[in-house]
Order: structure tokens, then sequence, then C-alpha cells
């Protein structure tokens, strides 16, 4: 652990001397590559970044300048999108192909630029094809500048605590959670378009409907068993120096789901929840947190004891039940590990093993410092989502819009298209609402990620949506808003809608500030609903977009 504190320190210093040169740049290559790798034992296709699986974590400091350069080795297009990152002033580096670039080409390579406005606990991705699922993502951790307003004192009062939380926060290690198959992202989007659906017996199981569409290849939900899986073990030292009383340790969880939700938690452990796609929160002392597509939950533990913990991440939703366990390993000089097996708050299918057992409720999580919005909008966007016919596909709002047709275009940042179901044009300096309504059954829950800015969470709740506004919504039904201290987060999940429900539709509302000029994608961030087309594009800002730089223009004209 000397040799781990001793970085620390020397990493310190070189951000003090930042501070006095003003800024420093950070540099990272992402060399793309196809290969064989075997993340659970069993070998597959997967995409390989600098020849390794899972991709190089990118740590950065708040206000560095970010170069990442990416050489697509890959056959097919490819493009890396840097998830919950506001891109201030640089919207051609957003990597939605589309919207802000046109795709990599084969062979090409593309260099994004961006200034670290934020910090917390951040992720990259592909925003191609099905290339999440083939193992193009990474964790993104930016560590936040001196002086930066943190809800450590809640967690513990004494100062020694207070020191051993930042501690632990500078030390924090990134958790990266996936679904991961074994057959590759292309085949899994074949055999959906043909498929149409889920088997009825799955269908009756997930939503009281008897009867459905023909069924997936038998392997694909069937008769499936449990790989002999590798388990990572997560290392962390307790620290018996402080009395054994402040032995903090923190670790990013990131949903890097491509399909499934998920419960998360660790044996034995309850977690300070102190940050949620990388804002502070009024910390919440948890035993689980549900954990939904492309959303980063902050925690602290206590490493008081010495011994292996399961970390479980489960599945919560069809069709199968789908477990992974990870181990955290707790050290303490002078103590040996047990190795003994350890007692779960959750069980196989994510559900609570007892009455004590707390789960962390994203409906009450509070920004710390508070995060004001203005008690009415000045714009209202509804869109109506769900279901489309075939089953494969999905929309945001009213229609389709795969992402194929869009980055076929040219992309919108340089060349905008008039607004239609599809295009929503803001001004800048202006909030507005966004209201999803689902409104075909049955629906899973959707993950809702809006790039550029984070949006606020005004509420959500089942039944018909039949007002203009969510100023007349809270007029009827006030309690179902939150216009005091709502959540901030870059996603918002939907509710599920069942065919049984007695409710046959739900609402989801959000607001949020157009302070953030470019051409934002806003999606499902489930992969096979986004590539069924379940995205809808904003133009955030359009009379105060920055002039795009001669070499972004030049790509973007597709004369690079
Ligand atoms: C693009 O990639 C090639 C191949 O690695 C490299 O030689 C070239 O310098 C890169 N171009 C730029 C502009 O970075
Ligand atoms: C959040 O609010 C919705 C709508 O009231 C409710 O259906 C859901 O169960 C709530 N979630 C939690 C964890 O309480
Ligand atoms: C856009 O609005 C924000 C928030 O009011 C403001 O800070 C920013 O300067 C504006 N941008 C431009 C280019 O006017
Ligand atoms: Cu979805």
């Amino acid at each position: 652990m000397a040799s781990i504190s001793l970085l620390f320190i020397v990493l310190n210093v070189l951000s003090f001397l930042r501070f006095v040169v003003g800024q420093s740049e950070r540099k990272f290559t992402l060399e793309l590559s196809r290969g064989r790798w075997a993340p659970d034992g069993v070998e597959r296709e997967m995409i390989l970044v600098n020849g390794q699986y899972p991709p190089p974590n990118l740590e950065i400091w708040e206000d560095d300048d970010v170069v990442v350069e990416v050489f697509n080795g890959l056959e097919e297009p490819s493009s890396i999108h840097f998830h919950g990152i506001e891109m201030r002033n640089t919207p051609w580096s957003d990597g939605a192909p589309g919207l802000s670039q046109r795709p990599i080409p084969s062979g090409h390579n593309f260099t994004y630029r961006w200034k670290a406005t934020q910090h917390g606990s951040y992720w990259y991705h592909s925003h191609s094809g099905e290339q999440v699922e083939d193992g193009l993502y990474g964790a993104l951790t930016i560590h936040p500048r001196a002086g930066t307003l943190k809800p450590f004192s809640l967690i513990s009062e004494s100062s020694a605590g207070v020191e051993a939380l930042e501690r632990a926060e500078r030390e924090a290690q990134p958790v990266l959670m996936s679904d991961h198959r074994h057959v590759t992202g292309r085949e899994v989007w074949e055999f959906t378009q043909r498929a149409s659906c889920f088997p009825p017996r799955v269908m009756a199981v997930s939503y009281g409907a008897d009867g459905y569409y023909p069924a997936m290849p038998a392997n694909i939900l069937e008769g499936c068993h449990a790989t002999d899986a590798l388990r990572e073990v997560i290392e962390v030292q307790g620290h018996s120096d402080s009395g054994g009383d402040e032995n903090w340790v923190a670790l990013h969880f990131i949903g890097a789901f491509h399909g499934i939700s998920s419960m998360v938690s660790i044996d034995e452990h309850p977690m300070w929840v102190f940050a949620v796609d990388g804002g502070y929160i009024t910390p919440q002392l948890v035993h689980a947190i549900p954990i939904m597509n492309g959303e980063r939950f902050s925690v602290f533990i206590k490493a008081d004891k010495a011994g292996d913990f399961a970390i479980r991440i489960a599945a919560t939703m069809d069709p199968q039940i789908l477990d992974g366990y990870a181990t955290l390993r707790v050290s303490t000089p002078g103590e040996q590990s047990s190795g003994d097996s350890s007692a779960p708050y959750i069980d196989a299918a994510g559900h609570p093993t007892s009455g004590d057992v707390v789960i962390f409720d994203p409906n009450t999580s509070k920004p710390f410092p508070p995060s004001p919005i203005p008690p009415v909008a000045d714009k209202t966007f509804i869109m109506y989502m769900g279901n489309s016919v075939p089953a494969y596909l999905w929309e945001l709002n009213v229609e389709p819009l795969l992402p194929l047709q869009l980055e076929r275009e040219t992309p919108l940042l340089l060349e905008p298209r008039p607004p239609s179901h599809h295009i929503f044009e803001t001004t800048n300096d202006t909030w507005v609402d966004l209201v999803f309504i689902t409104h075909t059954s049955p629906n899973p829950p959707h993950p809702i990620h809006k790039h550029g800015v984070k949006m606020h969470l005004l509420g959500l709740g089942y039944g018909s949506w039949t007002w203009a506004s969510v100023e007349e919504a809270a007029r009827d039904i006030p309690g179902s808003f939150n216009l005091v201290d709502p959540p901030v987060k870059d996603s918002f999940t939907s509710l599920k809608v069942g065919i049984n429900d007695r409710q046959h539709t739900a609402w989801l509302a959000v607001r949020y500030h157009v302070n953030n000029p470019g051409a934002w994608l806003l999606h499902c961030h489930v992969l096979e609903h986004l590539n069924g087309g379940m995205q809808v594009v904003l133009l955030d800002g359009v009379d105060a977009w920055p002039e795009m730089p001669e070499e972004y223009r030049r790509l973007a004209e597709g004369s690079g």
C-alpha cells in the first residue's frame, strides 16, 4: 500500500502544479480491434481496446483538457461517446453519429477534445451498432478540483472521519458491471429481428400475457447453465491506524449493461451512496441499489473487518434469473482474510433477504448542494413512447428513429434540420420540460438518457397524462410532483407497464436548463431499444451554437 499512497502524493503535487500553470492536457489513445477473449472463461469474439478487455480506465482531473485519439481498427464504422460528460463548448466531441460527427470509418481515426468541467464517476462507450454488447465500454473518473463542497460531514462527524472519506474518494475504484452473452451483438440483433418477441412462456411470467409471437432460438432463453466465472477480486486495505472506525473505502458502480437492469449489494456492508451519475447527493445509507443501464452510483463502505465478501449483481428483469458475483477482499495488517461465505442482503432475483434490508430510493435522492429549478418551464415537449410493429422496433416519440437512418445523414450540428417528431429545438437559457408517456403495453422500464446536460426528475406515475404542462398537472395531482428539490441525473427510468395491470399507461416528467448549446441525443439506454429506434434529437440553444472548428467541420462535411 505504501507505493499507492506515494503515487497519490505525486498526483496531488501535479494537480497543484497544474493549478499554477493554469491547465493541463491529458491524452489517451484507444485502438479498437476485434479478437478472441474469455471474460467468463468462455472464449468468444469481442472488441478489444489497445489489445485488451475491459478497455482502460480513463482517470482525469477536473479542469483538464482531455484528448482522446481513437483508431478504428474494426471492419465497421465506430464512435466513442463520453456518457454524462457535458461537452461544454465542444458539442462536436460528443461521439453521436449523425448529430456531432460522421461515424469513424474502418481504418480511420478521430480525435475527441473536451474540457473536464465536471467531476465524479462517468464512463465511455461506442455509440455505433451493437459494439457495446461486444465490449466497447470503459470507466471514466474525474477527480474534483480542490475546494469542492462535499457532503462527507453528513457521513462522519469527526474531522479524521471526513479526511478518511476524502482519501477513500481519491482512491475510489470503478466497478464496471456488464451483461455478457456468448454470442456477438450482431448475432443477437439478427435473431431479435427474426424472432419478433419472447416466447409465450416468458411473456406469461413477465407480463401475464398468454401466447405471443414465435420463439427465439432455443439456446438463447432456455437451457442455460452457469459459467465457471473467473471471479473479480476487489482488494481493499483496512486502515487500522485510525482505530478501525473510520476505515472507509469508495467504489464507483457503473451500470454498463446493454440489456438488463440490476440490483447490487455487498454482503455485510451497508453502503453510503454519496453521488449518483457523478453528482453529489445528500448521502443515503442502504444495503442494496437498483442500477439501470448507464447509471453510476458512488458509495462508501466501512472496511472494518477482514474477510471475503460477495458483491452481488442480480438481474431484476426478464427473462432469466441471472446473477453475477465479485469478491470484496478486505485485509487488515496482521489479520488474514477468512475466506468464509458471507451473508447476503439480496437473493438471486434481487429481492431483499429480510425486512430490514434498505434499498436506495431513486425518487428521493437530493442533489448536494441543492440545485433549484424555476416553478414553471418555458416550453413543454410531450413524447409518446413504446413498442412498435414489428416488435423489435421502439419509439421515443410516435415512430421509431433508427440509428442507421440518422447516421447516414450530414451531422445535425453542421446542418440542423427543421423540427419534427424526432427533432426538437430550444433556445439558450430557457427551461424545458419533457413528458414521456408510455402508451403501449406491455412495456419494460426505459432508462431515458440525455446527452449534454443533466435533468431534474419532476415526477412519475401510472395513469393517463391529460395535461398540456407540468404546471397544469401539478394543480390536479400535486402529490405526484417534486418541484422543490428533485433528483438530478443524466438518465431517468420510466415505470414498467404490464398487460394485466389495471393501468395501461404511465408517465415520466423531467425538466432541464438549456445552457449548453449543441445537438444532443435523448434515448433509451437499453441497446436493443435504441437500435430499434427509441431516440430523438434535441437541438438545444440553436441560437447560440459555438462555431465548429475547421478540423471537425471538414470531417462532418465528409471531405476530410
Ligand atoms: C491516424 O492513424 C494513423 C494510423 O495509426 C496514423 O499514422 C496517423 O498519424 C493518424 N492521423 C492522425 C491525424 O492522428
Ligand atoms: C417512485 O415513484 C413511483 C411513482 O409514484 C412509484 O411507482 C415507485 O414505486 C417509486 N419507487 C420507489 C423505490 O419507491
Ligand atoms: C447560454 O446560456 C447560458 C446559461 O444562461 C449562458 O451561461 C451562456 O453564456 C449562453 N451561451 C451563449 C453562447 O450565449
Ligand atoms: Cu428502453
